[in-house]
């Protein structure tokens, strides 16, 4: 058992004990004057006036007593709210419905792993509701607040494992908000701390694009920097203006070359000429290497890697599975082209899930709302499309 603990339970012994004893003092001493002072021994009743000692006692020793509660309560109090310096820093997202942990080095859990015997700091907030982060092992308990900081702070101990709850109802959801602290040996958990998620391996052509500096200025995922963005470039209509004037042009091999090499011989229009010319910093390997990249394309992703992340980090998948299991709402599984029966102004109605029907029930989930389920999810009218069609595509991939 670690200082802190110690104090909180001897706070929690002390007070607790006190009253226990107080309160069996005074049931016995009112059971014992209602027989002394019954009316059928005392038929009229006496004015007591004055005891100086009587007076002091139960003004001195009471006031012992609380000093002494204080005085516990606040040594406990200090030992929870003055985390050591030397602390391990955790940051924390609640959300509904699950804990989010992020390392100093960047890396995410939905559980806390922790090395043992070490102080550890949680600095804490929500995004959402007000949630309550409570460890019983520890004796923590401190509420996560959206557009505020909190924090708590505990010495590890011992490898094993412990609960955290969530201790503020937060929603239907609210008792399913669980997670663990997970203590590991120090060799364990830097075993654990440095190991990649999923290695991703980045493919060469990205490499070269980064060590030119070429990503400071164009994209590869189609957002538009200072120049045109790199996403779908092989055979682009482009038009380009030159000493000539204006004409429109096919992005192919010899035009992708000329456009690295000499890029101000000609200019793609509403852009500024501020590209470098790479014609004598980038070998023509590596120039064959972005030519061959282009032409294939961007790394494939896999249908619906992109929607299943939004549907992860927007919180849907706490409300509704993707395996056919029953949330809060229907699940994901099978759910695309499916029939429903929803209920549209006090009325049922059936009808196909398309994607038209689906993208108004995330923009809009009041229209129509699923038979046998609460209105309870929230518009998420603040989704872009393209956010939007990739949680269509992922749910497409859902479809047995
Ligand atoms: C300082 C910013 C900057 C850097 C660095 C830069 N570019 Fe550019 N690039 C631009 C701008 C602005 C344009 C559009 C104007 C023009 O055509 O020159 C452009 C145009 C292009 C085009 C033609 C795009 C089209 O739509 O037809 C290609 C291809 C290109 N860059 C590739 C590269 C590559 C490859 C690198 C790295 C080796 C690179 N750029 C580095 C700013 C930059
Ligand atoms: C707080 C819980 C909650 C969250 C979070 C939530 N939903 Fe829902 N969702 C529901 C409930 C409950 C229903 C059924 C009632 C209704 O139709 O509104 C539903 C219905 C739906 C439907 C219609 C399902 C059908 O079977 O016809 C779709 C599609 C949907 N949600 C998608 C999403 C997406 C996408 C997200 C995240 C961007 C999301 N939901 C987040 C609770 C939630
Ligand atoms: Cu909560």
């Amino acid at each position: 058992m670690t200082d802190t603990i110690n104090k909180i339970d001897t706070a929690f012994l002390f007070i607790f004990g006190v009253s226990f004893a107080i309160m069996i003092l005074i049931t016995l001493v009112a059971i014992y004057f209602l027989y002394k002072y019954h009316h059928t021994k005392h038929p009229e009743a006496a004015q007591i006036e004055g005891n100086l000692i009587a007076e002091l006692t139960w003004t001195i020793i009471p006031s012992i007593i609380v000093i002494a509660m204080f005085w516990f309560g606040w040594t406990g109090y200090k030992a929870l709210r003055d985390a050591p310096a030397d602390s391990m820093l955790v940051d924390v997202t609640a959300r509904m419905w699950s804990w989010k942990f992020t390392y100093p080095n960047g890396k995410t859990s939905s559980e806390l792993y922790v090395p043992a015997n070490t102080p550890v700091k949680l600095n804490m907030t929500s995004v959402d509701v007000i949630h309550s982060f409570y460890v019983p092992a520890y004796r923590v308990k401190m509420d996560t607040v959206p557009g505020m900081q909190t924090y708590v702070w505990f010495d590890t101990g011992e490898p094993e494992t412990y609960e955290i709850l969530c201790a503020e109802y937060c929603g239907v959801r609210h008792s399913f908000m669980l997670s663990k602290v997970i203590v590991l040996p120090q060799e364990e958990y830097d075993a654990w701390i440095s190991t990649e998620e999923k290695p991703v391996e980045q493919p060469e052509a990205i490499t070269i694009l980064e060590n030119n500096g070429c990503l400071d200025c164009h994209s590869i995922d189609g957002t538009e920097l200072v120049g045109p963005t790199l996403k779908d470039i092989y055979n682009r209509e482009t038009v380009i203006v030159t000493a000539d004037g204006e004409k429109t042009v096919k992005a192919d091999e010899a035009y992708l070359i000329k456009a690295i090499n000499d890029p101000s011989s000609e200019i793609v229009k509403n852009y500024e000429d501020m590209m470098p010319p790479f014609a004598e910093d980038l070998s023509k390997e590596d120039l064959g290497k972005l030519i061959e990249f282009f032409k294939t394309g961007m790394p494939a992703e896999k249908p619906g890697e992109k929607g299943a992340v939004i549907a992860e980090n927007e919180g849907c998948t706490g409300c509704h599975s993707t395996d056919g299991s029953e949330l809060v709402g229907p699940s994901f599984k099978n759910m695309m082209d499916r029939d429903v029966i929803a209920i549209k102004d006090g009325k049922k109605i059936q009808l196909k899930a398309d994607s038209r029907y689906i993208i108004s029930s995330i923009v809009s989930p009041g229209e129509y709302i699923v038979d046998g389920y609460d209105e309870s999810m929230p518009p998420y009218d603040y989704l872009e499309d393209e956010q939007i069609m990739a949680l269509i595509e992922y749910f497409n991939t859902l479809k047995d």
